[in-house]
């Protein structure tokens, strides 16, 4: 059998062909038996949201240009990339009302497992929501904070706003996005709203279907905003930490646990109890104690904050297992592969399931909620204590693989970095830099990894043109994964492949930061959820200008886009006027209204548009010509 490896990451050639001796069908070899994949669903053409259908609309006009109920392919298109802004929203929110619910009850003093770890952001965001601070405890300002948040959940007037997105984006773009009716004011109401108009029989408008899954898209980033804010003040802002990423950092003389996923709230308490269990891990016989690695974006989560190292990023998940040397992969939700279990079975990993409406055929399942957040993290860290006795010292191979990444910088960070410049007007080097051309302008890499793709792959060509046209570069979720598996996150790259002008801002601001060298080539910003939080750092310049978002030498690149998260994400960015590259051929081309609507009629509405382009050389030089003409926008 040919192995397939449709990857860049040298530790996933590495683990494959152990996938291929013991018989094991990995995420490449599922991809290669779908082959060749339907093509009616990869144009957006098959519609199954009513039972007379599956129907199916021919893309070269031979056969029926309409479902049996008699949407064409605009309105079929058009329904289907709502509804998935619709579930990409759906995802992000339930993580932040999640997240909010728990503040609201540490706020009541109810959750001992949690604390405010950073008060001082508390406070930030109370003034950001305008919530009256004074004579309040951390813990009242809490709740308070947790309150007004939810409210974003159950607003039913259409003319106000959500809270978030009203104090997180300049008042022109807000102006602009109540103007063409997107601006949401309520989350839940927006994606249950997109589920109603995409019913059989409702929208059939392809303009306005779109309309709707763009103000849902709005929504996604309302949630993911509040998602992170609120982590950050319960489980600290990040500030730049050194790690580690790569299937190197599974260690063999260690009870190895991986978290995957994305939601804080467990991950955090592990990171807590793991210290508490280290003892116990050692006197059953493993030297390292307990070693707790990252996976997707959970992973993410705990390398920024805590320095936890990466293991590897959504592609590669299952390559952690095939190590030998995994004793617990500990779940919540997101992106996790249901392949998991079964691959688990084949060695002694405990793959566990924490979340009630997100459990795995063949995992175990340890129920987990707030109120027992520390007993369960005992439980999960006590049963891979326990598989580690279970180990087979044979079929132990962890490649040698990993690389050293400098994380950590929330928008906070890059701002006290900046104030080591310039302490009283942290923003003005940056300016300053962007104005004379150091900084050519700044690109954001978000999103997935995609098998239609060479995992990884796009990311680094892209990066490395932008690094040499001079433009900094931020990354989250799996990007940032990618970035700091391969090297692409540390010092040496920004030696290596940052262009002049870059390269003496980088080295200015990381020298007067203490780093004793260059800032990274690209700065990891955090999970997915993140993404919030380069939209602050562009708001902070565009208010400073006095600007909109859709004016600054800003871009966002998304080369392996996969999930309904990533669609959503997309498209708020294009909301929010972002030039926005996708490098996965979205599944909308059946429709020529669809498609000249995401390319090129987004300009006129938002500023921001979907920029296809599945060769990297030739994203690169078109995300370099957007930065181009932007700045010939600002006179610079
Ligand atoms: Ni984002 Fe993170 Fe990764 Fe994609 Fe999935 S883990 S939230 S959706 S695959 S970046």
């Amino acid at each position: 059998m040919e192995i397939i490896v449709k990857s860049s990451d040298d530790a996933v050639a590495a683990l494959c062909p152990v996938a291929e001796s013991e018989g094991i069908a990995t995420v490449f070899d599922r991809y290669k038996a779908q082959q060749p994949q339907c093509g009616f669903g990869s144009l957006g053409l098959c519609c199954r949201i009513c039972w007379k259908g599956p129907c199916r609309v021919d893309p070269f006009g031979d056969g029926p240009s309409e479902g049996i109920c008699g949407a064409n392919r605009d309105t079929i298109v058009a329904r289907n990339v709502a509804r998935m802004m619709a579930a990409g929203a759906a995802a992000h929110s339930e993580h932040g009302r999640h997240i909010a619910l728990a503040m609201q009850r540490v706020g009541k003093g109810e959750l001992p497992a949690y604390q405010i770890r950073d008060p001082k952001k508390l406070t930030a965001i109370a003034e950001r929501l305008q919530i009256d601070t004074k004579d309040k405890s951390v813990l009242q300002l809490a709740h308070d904070v947790a309150t007004k948040t939810l409210e974003d959940y159950q607003n039913q007037d259409h003319h106000k706003g959500c809270h978030w997105i009203s104090a997180s984006v300049p008042k022109k773009r807000l102006d602009r996005l109540a103007k063409l009716g997107v601006l949401p004011h309520n989350i839940d109401a927006t994606v249950a709203q997109i589920m109603a108009r995409t019913h059989i029989g409702c929208d059939a408008e392809p303009g306005n279907v779109f309309l709707g899954g763009i103000k849902g898209a709005l929504a996604d980033f309302n949630g993911m905003s509040l998602a992170t804010e609120l982590s950050d003040a319960m489980f600290g802002t990040p500030a730049p930490v050194v790690t580690e990423a790569n299937i190197g950092v599974i260690d063999r003389q260690s009870v190895n646990i991986a978290v995957n996923g994305h939601n804080p709230l467990l991950s955090e308490v592990i990171c807590d109890v793991s210290r508490e269990m280290n003892q116990a891990a050692i006197d059953a016989g493993a030297p390292g104690g307990i070693n707790i690695v990252g996976i997707c974006c959970t992973g993410n989560e705990v390398m920024m904050r805590h320095g936890v190292p990466l293991a590897t990023n959504y592609l590669s998940q299952e390559m952690a297992i095939l190590t030998g040397a995994l004793d617990a992969m500990v779940v919540d939700v997101q992106c996790i592969m249901p392949s998991l279990p079964q691959i688990g079975d084949c060695f002694h990993t405990e793959v566990i399931t924490t979340m009630a409406d997100n459990k795995m055929q063949g995992a175990r399942h340890v129920d987990f909620c707030e109120d027992n957040a520390t007993a369960t993290a005992r439980k999960v860290i006590q049963f891979a204590i326990d598989a580690y006795g279970r180990r087979d010292a044979n079929k132990i191979n962890i490649p040698d693989i990993k690389r050293t990444a400098v994380v950590g910088f929330s928008a906070e960070a890059v701002m006290d970095a900046l104030a080591q410049v310039d302490a009283v007007d942290p923003l003005k080097p940056l300016l300053d830099h962007i104005v004379t051309g150091n900084i050519q302008g700044i690109a954001l890499f978000a999103g997935c990894n995609n098998t239609q793709s060479v995992q990884d792959e796009s990311y680094q060509k892209i990066a490395k043109t932008l690094a040499a046209n001079n433009v900094l570069l931020l990354a989250t979720g799996c990007g940032a994964g990618a970035f700091a598996k391969n090297g692409l996150m540390n010092q040496q790259a920004t030696e290596l492949y940052a262009g002049e002008g870059l390269k003496a801002v980088l080295t200015a601001v990381g020298e007067a930061a203490g780093l004793n060298g260059p800032l990274p080539l690209v700065l990891h910003m955090g999970s997915c959820v993140d993404n919030s939080r380069a939209i602050t750092l562009a708001t902070a310049l565009a208010n400073r200008l006095n600007v909109d978002l859709s004016d600054l030498p800003l871009v966002a690149s998304a080369p392996e886009a996969m999930s309904e998260k990533a669609v959503a994400i997309a498209s708020w960015s294009v909301g929010l006027g972002i030039p926005t590259h996708l490098g996965t051929m979205p599944h909308v081309t059946g429709s020529q209204v669809v498609t000249e609507l995401m390319t090129e009629g987004t300009k006129d509405l938002f500023g921001g548009y979907y920029l296809v382009e599945t060769d990297p050389d030739l994203a690169g030089e078109k995300l370099v010509e957007v930065i181009r003409n932007k700045r010939l926008g600002l006179g610079i």
